[in-house]
């Protein structure tokens, strides 16, 4: 934790020259942000006197009805993981051939459709939402295209209407990855509702957890009853397959963490705020980096906090990156370096960057700050000073000179080639 507020008046007082870090203890994106201890355990000791653990148990069903009624939408089915729940959803709408989606998402949105035999696409984004963009989308459609997978990033909500005219003019579904959007809205009405449905990640890392967990919601019934069946290996009572299902049951006690941390969104959500602002307040003066806003007449949860570099900044992002690592600040290259570039796809598209021009500008220039219960105000003002410091032009060759003479500030991580291949 801090104790006190380091003083940054030179690069010389910068960690990478050898000072203290600013940081004790390492500050993370994505730390978990835990509701009351004693709720969850009380949920718990519940959960163990009925000696009912999981197969869509009680806990599960109160969970999936307050996040249905919170969303306001007809469904939710609650599942193991975001990434079982998109699975899910792209199986039970019978899809075929290629899914269009964005390049610069987490890698679960591609390995979904891929895992589930469908053709993952790229295309292009917006680069002032990071969103996935509809001219691009349309270049991309073919007589195999069955559906659009877009994603509301960082939970700024998709362009919805645009997307949904081509899938209509194209007869093709549309669904959204809404894994960063809950408690999101776009044009005022919740995430939860838009296309035929959405993907809700519980994980950890994200703003409201279950330990693990996501869910799919919709307002379609006859999709509901499809999931449903999807999660329990497709039974529809004993002893009575109906589909090709899995396992992609909720526990009790994810939901018992879901529903304890439920009653807490409020907390993190001004803390996520505060932090925001502070972020906003330092960063709007420092010549070379922007940070990502959120529209104030939506609903937001403020879970990622995404600041970009351009050409004015004197260092490059890894450069900042690494600095801040040395604070003790695990600042993310969040989603570089696309998709496209990760294995199977760089070597199903080896020349895909040609065709995504701007998510390779943007996952190049951004850095994912810490943020939400576990960091403070004071703390982000620390993690401003730094970038202050490192802004100014004159400090930019000795850091540079420091950063390239030391290994241990250098990144290990390279993209590999696909080892199924190699083997
Ligand atoms: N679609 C999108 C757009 C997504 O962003 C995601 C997940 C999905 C789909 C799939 O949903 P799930 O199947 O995961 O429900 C993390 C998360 O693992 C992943 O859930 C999330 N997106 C993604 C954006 O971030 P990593 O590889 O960055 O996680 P990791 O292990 O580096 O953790 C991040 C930081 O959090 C670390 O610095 C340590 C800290 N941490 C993590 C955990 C798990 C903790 O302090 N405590 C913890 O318990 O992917």
């Amino acid at each position: 934790m801090l104790t006190e507020i380091k003083e940054v008046n030179d690069y010389s007082d910068l960690a990478v020259f050898g000072s203290a870090p600013a940081f004790r203890e390492t500050l993370h994106v994505g730390r978990p942000n835990v509701g009351s201890r004693e709720q969850f355990f009380e949920r718990v000791d519940r959960v163990f006197d009925r000696n009912w653990l999981t197969n869509d148990g009680p806990l599960v069903k109160e969970f999936e009805a307050k996040i249905a009624s919170f969303l306001n939408v007809r469904h939710c089915i609650a599942t193991c993981s975001g990434t079982i729940a998109l699975e899910i959803a792209l199986r039970s709408l019978g899809l075929t051939g290629e899914v269009i989606l964005p390049s610069y998402t987490f890698i679960a949105t591609a390995h979904a459709l891929q895992w589930q035999g469908l053709t993952p696409v790229f295309a292009d984004i917006d680069p002032k939402t990071h969103n996935i963009d509809p001219n691009s989308v349309r270049e991309r459609i073919s007589e195999r295209t069955s559906a659009i997978l877009a994603v509301h990033l960082w939970g700024r909500g998709a362009p919805y209407e645009e997307l949904q005219a081509i899938a209509c003019e194209h007869n093709i579904k549309l669904l959204f990855d809404a894994a960063h959007a809950f408690g999101c809205s776009l044009g005022g009405r919740t995430i939860g509702s838009f296309g035929a449905c959405e993907v809700l990640s519980f994980h950890a890392t994200k703003f409201f957890n279950s330990f693990e967990g996501g869910a799919v919601v919709t307002n379609d019934d006859a999709l509901a009853s499809e999931v449903r069946l999807m999660r329990n290996f497709g039974f529809a009572g004993l002893d009575n397959v109906m589909s090709v299902g899995t396992n992609g049951k909720m526990p009790e006690v994810c939901a018992a963490m879901g529903l304890t941390n439920f009653d807490n969104i409020d907390t993190v959500i001004a803390a996520n705020r505060a932090n925001y602002e502070a972020y906003r307040d330092g960063v709007s003066s420092i010549p070379g980096l922007t940070l990502c806003t959120y529209d104030e007449a939506e609903g937001n949860n403020f879970q990622y906090i995404v600041i970009e570099t351009d050409e004015q900044f004197p260092l490059s992002r890894d450069e900042v990156i690494q600095v801040l690592h040395a604070e003790n600040v695990n600042a993310r290259r969040y989603f570089w370096p696309g998709c496209h570039s990760m294995q199977p796809y760089q070597s199903m598209y080896p020349n895909a960057a040609q065709l995504l021009p701007r998510t390779v500008d943007v996952a190049n220039r951004v850095v994912v700050l810490p943020t939400g219960t576990a960091v403070s105000v004071e703390q982000v003002q620390q993690i401003v000073a730094i970038l202050e410091c490192i802004a100014r032009p004159e400090n930019a060759d000795p850091i540079r000179d420091r950063l390239n003479k030391s290994l241990s500030f250098q990144f290990k991580q390279t993209v590999k080639p696909d080892i199924r291949k190699a083997s």
